[in-house]
């Protein structure tokens, strides 16, 4: 822990310490969450916040940046190492503005994007209605088989052919298996369509090699930074030499400016973290936690979307077993004990986003705090015994107590992270 405290004014720093303890005294089953290590949290607290530094490493348009340059040089290096990729660009703020700078650099205003359908579980920055990618592109979507819960290649292929994309997307945000890129790829070939994977949620699990990776079969590979890989919060592109000058131009001047230097010196901690052979064990034990937690939810009787999971979530769908169960009660219902989820649309909704028929429960954060699968069936059963009876005060007293039993066991952080910084 840092021993240079900077102490943050006293209102502010009640409310940091407020979401300090919130982190530690509740469980983020949120898929897309995860804890940073205090090295990371550091990193983003650093003095680079000050510094402006448009442009490449030793390519900057203001001066005063040799330092950040060696930031960005190392969270680079230590990325193209991790993803085995030709060239990264690190500056994205965000895993949509990796996809918006994707988009800018491979196609013209008007081209045709083919993405999943959100309610199957793909992403708002993959064209979805009210945002600026549907404005700009033309925008169609595909889908999951919705008896199988899986993506169907083939009806994937004739879409394609229906359509006849500049780019296809993939990657998603809800779908709980392994993806086949070369599958994908091979899709796009067929239709003379780039591919752009997202791996915003996979990030960790491709890093570790737990999960296939699209690097070298997509054209560019898009994601965030601060899910399964804890490296903070941001983006990255990674791709070939090929797309290695349209991606950085597409990055700055092309959808941003200055990019966030002490976010991508938290990326420099958070990959090298990351490159340490004790992350693949860790992501591995996330995709075991995620497999325990939805074996347990159905010997419980729960119905899982495609049957269960590959990856490091399950997403639990109420319309056969629960059919009066919201995804909305479903979420504020497990909140209330302290397990934190989200709700979630599943294949073939009828129920509108703000409601869903299913939630999305996820392992990497409660992995990052030490989680077994022993620990995750005894978290599973709370979940499913609120889920049964979400009215029930003794059940929730009940579940309220493993929350802090688990807690306890699994500590997260101590007295003085986020609270301060330097
Ligand atoms: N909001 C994220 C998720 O929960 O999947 C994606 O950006």
């Amino acid at each position: 822990m840092p021993t240079d405290l900077t102490p943050v004014d006293d209102d502010l720093a009640e409310a940091l310490a407020a979401e300090r303890d919130r982190q530690r005294e509740t469980l983020s089953l949120i898929a897309s969450e995860n804890h940073a290590s205090d090295a990371v949290l550091r990193a983003q607290g650093s003095v680079l916040t000050n510094k402006y530094a448009e442009g490449q490493p030793g390519e900057r348009y203001y001066a005063g940046c040799e330092h950040a340059d060696a930031v960005e040089e190392l969270a680079v290096e230590r990325a193209t190492e991790l993803f085995g990729a030709e060239h990264a660009n690190v500056q994205p703020h965000s895993g949509t503005s990796a996809n918006l700078a994707a988009y800018q650099a491979l196609l013209e205003s008007g081209d045709r994007i083919l993405s999943l359908e959100m309610t199957h579980g793909g992403h708002l920055s993959h064209g979805q209605p009210y945002t600026m990618v549907d404005d700009h592109f033309a925008v169609s979507h595909y889908g999951v088989d919705e008896a199988t819960g899986r993506l169907d290649y083939d009806a994937l292929e004739a879409r394609a052919e229906e359509v006849d994309p500049d780019l296809i997307v993939s990657g998603y945000s809800a779908y709980p298996r392994q993806v086949d890129w070369e599958r994908v790829q091979a899709v796009a070939d067929a239709v003379d369509a780039y591919h752009v994977a997202d791996i915003a949620h996979v990030t960790g699990l491709v890093a570790a090699g737990v999960h296939p990776s699209p690097v070298g079969v997509a054209d560019l590979v898009t994601g965030s930074t601060h899910k399964t890989i804890r490296a903070g919060r941001g983006g990255m592109i990674v791709c070939g030499e090929e797309h290695a000058d349209a991606v950085d131009t597409a990055v700055m001047p092309g959808t941003q400016g200055g990019p966030l230097m002490h976010n991508v010196a938290g990326k420099a901690a958070g990959f090298g973290e990351a490159l340490d052979p004790a992350f693949e064990e860790y992501a591995g034990r996330v995709v075991e936690n995620a497999t325990a937690l939805g074996d347990r939810l159905d010997e419980r009787g729960f119905d899982l979307v495609s049957g269960g999971t590959d990856v490091h979530f399950v997403v639990v769908d109420f319309r056969d077993t629960h059919p009066d169960l919201t995804g909305e009660r479903a979420e504020a219902s497990l909140a209330d004990v302290g397990l934190i989820a989200n709700k979630q649309t599943v294949p073939g909704e009828e129920r509108s986003s703000t409601v869903g028929s299913g939630v999305r429960i996820g392992t990497p954060a409660v992995t990052t705090r030490g989680f077994d699968a022993d620990a995750m069936r005894r978290l599973a059963d709370a979940v499913a015994d609120v889920l049964d009876a979400p009215d029930d005060e003794s059940v929730r007293t009940d579940a309220r107590q493993t929350v802090a039993d688990l807690c306890e066991r699994f500590p997260l952080y101590d007295a003085e992270t986020a609270v301060t910084a330097r």
